[in-house]
Formats: structure tokens, C-alpha cells, sequence
């Protein structure tokens, strides 16, 4: 039986459990695929059939370690690894430094008694530490992802992004875009888009924001959207938050037909952090993570991190708000930086004040106001931005 092909056969869940079983202990399992078993079983462990590896992270930062782990079948006796920038390594599971950015061919050359094997060549990206202190990407004048700096990694290339059809993007033309197709095989799977590093040493409170759309074949799948950020180059990743079914769809009905685009704004949502304090340092990395099981389309666009410092914005960007003093005690002066409604709840939720704002400062006595937090929450463009104010 040929399962070479089963990720395109099972969803998500059947190949979680399948790999747990396969590496549990119980019964044995975990020894089904090793040498001792293979021997057992009949495996010629004595001549190679197959040379692999595994790098422990496909996008890097210069200067950064490497970890290669050799998965060939049947131990080889020797190996040369070519790491793509003209170093070699004879080591069973070398590790690499990379002293330049760009993108390099590695390769592993496994010999065994008569036999020489070569790998198939896996890419790693290095990138360089970026000297722009944000990045911004509305995805409309892109032809591919490695232009925009995105690392995409998928386990079913039927779920990839891609970039969308004219008039599908947010106020915009294109988007970065999941579609699946009318086919069973391309309902399940996950596909990232990681960044290279950006610079955000120094940086007080920079946001990162995005766009999405979504629509759902079925409305009780968990279709998933998440975004993890980095502050070691991709070695450990922090999840901001997943939206999951419900919470990430943006249209309210079930989608039979593969093409669903957004019609408008209205059916644009967006997803939104501050970068905690030791997430700001010089090689900062986002990494947004789209999960599908039953999904019609996910759009993402508008990518900013930091932006505020960024002169280059074509889009709509969320809208900017700042409020001081805080704590307040008297007054609080809110500036915005266009027209909108700014709209002020206490702790329950209740509203306190709802006002139209126009480009300035607009000042709120609060002498009067219980102490306690209070949210402000500005709205304008459809989009919003929301803090919180103490007042003492
Ligand atoms: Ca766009």
C-alpha cells in the first residue's frame, strides 16, 4: 500500500493520531520503524535505499546555528554535507553558522558499503537583519512571497497561499489568499507565512496588525488563523492569540462554491497586538498560521508591524490614537489622527461617552469618573484601535 500521498488523504486530526500511535510506546509501537525492528523484519539494513534530513528550522538569521539531522534509512557509514555556501561537513548531525543572507541549497551525500545516495536539496533562507524598523505589506504589487520577504511552508501544496484575484484584497486590489479547491483533497491541511527578521530593538510599544477575511464550507469546522512572533530568529515561537470557526469567519453563511471573495470591508476583520517589550529586539519574526479543515477561502492582507514609522504606506492602515496622561485624574487628552467615533466603557462594558472626533486632541474631563480602567476604543476607515486608561 502506497500512502506516500496521505496528506492528502486524511484530515489534520486522523494524522495527529496516526503519528502519536506510531510513536507511542505502548505495545511496542515505537520500535516498528527502527533498525532492530527493520533487521527483524527482513529490512537489507546493509546496502542504503534512502538519504534524508531534517533541519530544525528552514528560515534563520546570519550568524545564527543550524541544526541538520541526518533520517536516512539504514545508518550510512559516511557523509558529506554540503550546506550550499561552499562549506562541508563529514558529521553524522552537523550544525552550521551561516555568515550571509540569502537563500542556500543544502545537500546530504550518504555512503554505505557500495552504495552512495544523494539527498533531494532542501532550501534554507537566511535572513538579514532588516534596517527598517517595520515592514508593511498590502501583498497588491507582488508577484511572489519570497519578494515580500514571507518564508510559505505548507503540508498540502492544494492549501497554499497565493496571491488573489483583482478586487479580493482589503480596500485594495489583492491579498495573500487560501482558496480550496472543489475537491476533497484540499480541504485539510496547515500553511505558514514566516517573516525574516525585523528590527525592533529600541522600539516602545510597536503594533503589528493584519486584514482577514474568511468564509467556511461548513460552519462547525474549526478553520483556524493564528499569528506567533519570535524574538530568537525562529527558535521559539509565542502565540498571540488563535481565531478559530466562529470567531474567524467573517461571513455568517456556508460556502459550497470555491471562489467566495469578500465583498467589502464589512466582511474584513482585523487581528491585532502590541509587541510585548522583550519581543522588541533586532531580529523580531511573525509567523502567520493558517490551519484549514473544511474552509472555503482565507484572506490576509495589510500586513504592518511597527508601521507608524514607516513613510512607504499605500493602504489603510488602522487607525492612530494616543492618550495621556496615563493614569488620569482629571482630564484625558486623546489624539487622533482623523475623523472617527471614539467610544469610552468602564470595566463592565458600559459606555461612558460616545463622540465623533475630527484630526487633533479632543480633551474629556474625568474628574467625576469612579477609579478604575477604562477602554477607549477610536473607530475610523472600518477598522479600530483600542487602550486602556487608568483614572485615579
Ligand atoms: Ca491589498
Amino acid at each position: 500500500m502506497d500512502y506516500s500521498y496521505c496528506n492528502f488523504m486524511f484530515t489534520q486530526g486522523q494524522r495527529q493520531r496516526m503519528r502519536a500511535a506510531l510513536n507511542s510506546p505502548i505495545a511496542s509501537r515505537n520500535n516498528l520503524i527502527t533498525d532492530a525492528n527493520h533487521l527483524a523484519t527482513g529490512i537489507d539494513l546493509n546496502s542504503l535505499c534512502r538519504v534524508d534530513f531534517k533541519p530544525d528550522r528552514a528560515i534563520t538569521c546570519m550568524l545564527d546555528t543550524v541544526s541538520f539531522k541526518d533520517k536516512s534509512m539504514a545508518t550510512p557509514d559516511s557523509w558529506l554535507w554540503n550546506f550550499g555556501d561552499g562549506e562541508t561537513s563529514t558529521l553524522q548531525n552537523p550544525t552550521h553558522i551561516y555568515y550571509a543572507a540569502g537563500a542556500y541549497p543544502v545537500t546530504l551525500l550518504a555512503t554505505k558499503g557500495a552504495d552512495t545516495i544523494s539527498s533531494a536539496v532542501q532550501t534554507i533562507y537566511v535572513s538579514d537583519i532588516n534596517p527598517v524598523a517595520a515592514y508593511v505589506q498590502p501583498f497588491d504589487s507582488l508577484n511572489n512571497f519570497s519578494d515580500a520577504a514571507l518564508l510559505q511552508e505548507t503540508d498540502n501544496a492544494l492549501l497554499e497561499f497565493e496571491i488573489s484575484n483583482a478586487n479580493s484584497g482589503y480596500n485594495s486590489a489583492r491579498a495573500a489568499w487560501i482558496h480550496t479547491a472543489d475537491t476533497t483533497d484540499a480541504y485539510s491541511g496547515r500553511s505558514t507565512l514566516t517573516s525574516s527578521a525585523i528590527q525592533l530593538g529600541g522600539q516602545v510599544n510597536p503594533t503589528f496588525s493584519l486584514q482577514y477575511a474568511c468564509a467556511q464550507r461548513e460552519l462547525n469546522s474549526d478553520d483556524q488563523l493564528e499569528v506567533l512572533i519570535s524574538n530568537d530568529c525562529g527558535h521559539t515561537w509565542l502565540s498571540m492569540g488563535k481565531r478559530k470557526g466562529p470567531n474567524l469567519r467573517t461571513n455568517s453563511a456556508a460556502y459550497n462554491n470555491p471562489w467566495w471573495t469578500p465583498a467589502d470591508s464589512t466582511e474584513w476583520r482585523a487581528y491585532s497586538f502590541t509587541i510585548p517589550a522583550a519581543y522588541c529586539v533586532s531580529n523580531f519574526m511573525f509567523r502567520i498560521e493558517a490551519t484549514a479543515f473544511r474552509l472555503n477561502s482565507l484572506y490576509i492582507d495589510n500586513i504592518n508591524v511597527n508601521a507608524d514609522d514607516y513613510t512607504a504606506i499605500v493602504e489603510p492602515k488602522l487607525p492612530v490614537m494616543s492618550v495621556h496622561p496615563n493614569p488620569a485624574h482629571d482630564q484625558i487628552h486623546v489624539v487622533t489622527e482623523e475623523p472617527g467615533i471614539l467610544t469610552i466603557r468602564d470595566a463592565l462594558g458600559r459606555v461612558v461617552i460616545e463622540t465623533a472626533t475630527q484630526t487633533g486632541v479632543l480633551n474629556i474631563g474625568c474628574a467625576e469618573w469612579s477609579a478604575g480602567i477604562y477602554v477607549l476604543c477610536f473607530k475610523a476607515n472600518n477598522t479600530q484601535v483600542m487602550e486602556k486608561v487608568f483614572v485615579y
